[in-house]
């Protein structure tokens, strides 16, 4: 094995020391960031997400701010979802495609005033993006990095560590909408909302310096529903299908090609960056398409780089996120394929860390 070099550059999240204290025992990179991956194991971490209820450390997931009087026009230059009537206080998924129509991102969108907006990003440099096409178009409109960091509450007993948290309110909040809030002054946008499908709740801390005092509060309203901290599972979002973007989807992919079509709305009025390009792609068809797949392996698998799929012994595109499934009990993947294969039931190749498998395509979410 060998060990990966941290230094300053390599940002920290303002619960990093929190989630040491808690155990966190193996991180990634994100957004150039420290983001805590498990504690006690990834599947027991999972049992707990599944069961009871898990914190997140996901401050990685970090917020572009768009705010001025040209800000709505960029955040719809940057989407082909129409977001024309997207409210204060609504979140929306939202595509960000470059001008070939090539996946930049995948963030939610945050709508915090008229003039204001959050970009909730996964893993890319959508700043840099951002100010380039406001520079070029000359917009009125301030770019930047806000001091806001999300804080995930997943997992079945996720309503009731909210309701002894903040109160029966949030609660009532409506999927992805969200709501500004003062916890004994800690500034917070709390957001039904969150990368499992396990239900939850989003706190986005707008102070990094109120993070181990969030980090405590939150842990003290769990206890006795039994939180435990936790991270982003990879094993429940592949049974979810939730995509991660730089796994399930490059610059190469288009929406269309990973499930996202239903997102973009290509003939709406509002210009947007790579409008001439998507509506050929809905014109001309796609040539692949993100599916799930079983994989026949009586051991738990997983990958850290794509596994190449084969078909009769020509090439069929890639595996791109391997895990096991618990629920399940059988190792499952999420794959991008040629159209023609794309069937149920259809037999694959995969060249696999211990050698070529025998797959089976399905359809996604697998739960
Ligand atoms: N929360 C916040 N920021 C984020 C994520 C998050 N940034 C990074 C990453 N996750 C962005 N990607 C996603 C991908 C999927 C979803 C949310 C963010 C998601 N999708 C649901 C689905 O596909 O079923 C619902 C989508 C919908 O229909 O609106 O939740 O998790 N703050």
């Amino acid at each position: 094995m060998y060990n990966i070099g941290i230094a300053a550059r390599t940002r920290k999240s303002c619960f990093f020391d929190a989630t040491v204290a808690a155990g966190a025992t193996a991180f990634t990179v994100y957004n150039h960031m420290l983001m805590p991956l498990w504690y006690e194991s990834p599947i027991i971490d999972y049992w707990y997400l599944m069961n009871n209820v898990s914190m997140w450390d996901v401050a990685v997931e970090r917020q572009v701010a768009l705010k001025g009087p040209d800000a709505f026009k960029l955040a719809q230059l940057m989407t082909p979802r129409n977001i024309s009537k997207q409210k204060v206080g609504q979140g929306k998924y939202v595509p960000i495609v470059d001008e070939n129509g090539g996946m930049l991102n995948d963030p939610i969108l945050l709508r915090l005033a008229d003039d204001h907006f959050w970009l909730s990003l996964a893993d890319s440099d959508i700043l840099l993006w951002a100010k380039g096409i406001a520079y070029g178009r000359g917009l009125d409109v301030t770019i930047t990095e806000p001091d806001v960091s999300p804080l995930a509450i997943q997992g079945p007993n996720a309503d009731a560590v909210i309701v002894d948290l903040l109160g029966e309110w949030a609660t009532h909040l409506k999927f992805f909408w969200f709501k500004e809030y003062d916890l004994d002054g800690i500034p917070l946008v709390v957001a039904k909302s969150g990368w499992s499908k396990q239900g939850g709740y989003e706190l986005y801390l707008r102070d990094g310096s109120k993070g181990i005092e969030l980090w405590d509060r939150v842990a003290q309203a769990g206890a006795k529903h039994g939180i435990e901290p936790g991270a982003p599972s990879t094993i429940e979002r592949i049974e979810s299908s939730l995509l991660s973007y730089g796994n399930d989807m490059t610059i190469d992919h288009n929406p269309f090609e990973i499930g996202l079509g239903r997102y973009c709305d290509v003939d709406q009025p509002a210009d947007f960056i790579g409008k001439a390009a998507l509506q050929k792609v809905r014109d001309n068809g796609i040539t692949q398409k993100l599916v799930g797949i079983f994989i026949d392996h009586a051991e738990p698998l997983g990958n850290t780089h794509w596994w190449p799929l084969s078909h009769n012994g020509a090439p069929a595109g890639n595996a791109t996120s391997v895990t096991y499934s618990p629920r399940l009990e059988r190792n499952i993947a999420l794959a991008i394929i040629p159209i023609a294969q794309t069937a149920p039931g259809t037999q694959l190749m995969v060249d696999s860390d211990v050698g070529r498998l025998a797959c089976t395509v399905t359809t996604i979410p697998f739960l």
